[in-house]
């Protein structure tokens, strides 16, 4: 007979739950269906058939987080009454005393939301409606156009508007193997100290001409989206920024790093493009600074980065007050349970903008019934209790998770001289 886990008495609440539920096991899943390291965090309780689930999904550091779940937030957990969310949360935050980065949030965030799930399904309710309900009917998303061409792109372009899409990103592939969302192209300086480089200077005089041709051939109505990745400094932003003035975009995603966010107020100052930014901030108080510093018109949070769905409630609220809009990240390193999470916000609140929308391969959807497909181009939240999403965990294992790809790409972004760039 396996026996109970124990319970530690210093991270019990100091009040009496209302009812006998409690947490009895909380463990990571890893599980790759689509080559990308997901991490979902279960959280079970003393009631039978009753668990939740949340996302933890860094992809490139998947075995950190997985170690943090079960070795340092588990233990405390257990004998937790489950509708204690927001103490849980307080107290996981505090507990690991240096403040939590990617990976203390992302096990943190895996909690967070299992907790959410479980609450909705006591309330026999889905989170949206946790949240005060639906203000719109549906969450329009943009999809992803990139090809080895600026013809290519706008193919690719063109076959999602004819699918509904109504915001398209775009992005070309630039000489060497730096372009981000593209297919890449090695050797695109031979004779260069490193052949393989990426070139700023060459991306930054022909990108407008993708969004020339863009505008030209997709016509005036279509949304078009660009995301830089880092890639440029203040200067060359605006540079770039200006250039796309006639065409204009919906947004402009990650012109400089994270490192220069204090530079964005400048950035967005400097054009009438709206600047989208966010996904690589881990620290909730650094991206209340980016919306309260004027340095974004558009957040954009990885969700389980910043620990989850309760410290981006309250931030949502500081958008809604501020004017500032969102665009939660939501590529193919975001399981499905953190896409519902980004929906519930979506459809709740009057600051969303759009969502980074991802078409889930059939694996996925074979690890997580219940994953949202997309619509006329827009993904709706399940109507189901709590996220109304599984997970399969027999399929899980048929897909054992390996090293990143783009770990290993961003190992190799270098200029032609050698030198590397943020990825
Ligand atoms: C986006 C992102 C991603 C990241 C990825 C890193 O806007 O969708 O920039 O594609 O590159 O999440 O693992
Ligand atoms: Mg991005």
């Amino acid at each position: 007979m396996p026996t109970d886990p124990p319970v530690m008495p210093e991270t019990q609440a100091p009040w009496q739950p209302r009812d006998r539920l409690r947490i009895t096991a909380v463990r990571p899943i890893v599980t790759a269906p689509e080559g990308v390291p997901l991490v979902v965090v279960r959280v079970d309780t003393s009631e039978p058939g009753l668990y939740g689930l949340g996302c933890a999904t860094f992809a490139q550091r998947f075995h950190a987080v997985a170690a943090a779940v079960e070795r340092h937030v588990a233990p405390m957990l257990i004998g937790r009454h489950p509708g204690d969310i927001a103490d849980i949360h307080r107290m996981l935050h505090y507990s690991a005393y240096w403040r939590e980065g990617p990976i203390g949030n992302n096990a943190l965030s895996g909690v967070d939301m299992a907790l959410w799930d479980i609450a909705g399904k006591r309330a026999g309710m889905p989170v949206y409606e946790l949240l005060g309900g639906r203000v719109r009917a549906a969450a329009p998303v943009y999809l992803h156009a990139g090809g080895a061409t600026i013809a290519d792109t706008l193919d690719q372009a063109r076959a999602l508007m004819a699918s509904g899409v109504t915001h398209v990103r775009l992005q070309t592939t630039q000489p060497g193997l730096g372009s981000y969302g593209t297919p890449r192209a090695g050797g695109g300086y031979p004779d260069a100290p490193y052949p393989d480089g990426w070139d700023a200077q060459h991306y930054l005089r022909t990108t407008p001409e993708l969004f020339r041709q863009a505008r030209q051939e997709l016509g005036e109505e279509v949304e078009l989206l660009h995301d830089v990745h880092s890639r440029l400094t203040p200067k060359q932003a605006v540079t770039l920024a200006r250039a796309l003035e006639p065409y204009r975009l919906f947004f402009l995603e990650d012109p400089i790093p994270p490192e220069l966010y204090d530079r964005l107020p400048e950035v967005r100052a400097a054009s009438p493009v709206p600047v989208a930014a966010g996904e690589l901030l881990s620290s909730v108080p650094d991206a209340a600074r980016l919306v309260l510093g004027g340095g974004v018109d558009v957040l954009r949070l990885h969700l389980s980065a910043i620990g989850g769905l309760t410290p981006a409630v309250k931030l949502v609220a500081l958008c809604e007050l501020t004017g500032t809009r969102t665009a939660w990240h939501s590529p193919a390193d975001v399981s499905p349970v953190g896409m519902a999470a980004n929906l519930a916000l979506d459809v709740t609140t009057a600051a969303f903008a759009i969502q980074e929308g991802h078409v889930y391969p059939d694996p996925v959807h074979e690890v997580f019934p219940g994953t949202p497909m997309i619509e006329k181009g827009c993904l709706s939240p399940s109507d189901g209790p709590g996220w109304g999403i599984d997970l399969d965990e027999t399929q899980a294992a048929k897909h054992p998770p390996t090293t990143h790809a783009h770990e290993r790409w961003a190992a190799r972004i270098r200029r032609p001289d050698g030198s590397l760039e943020p990825p």
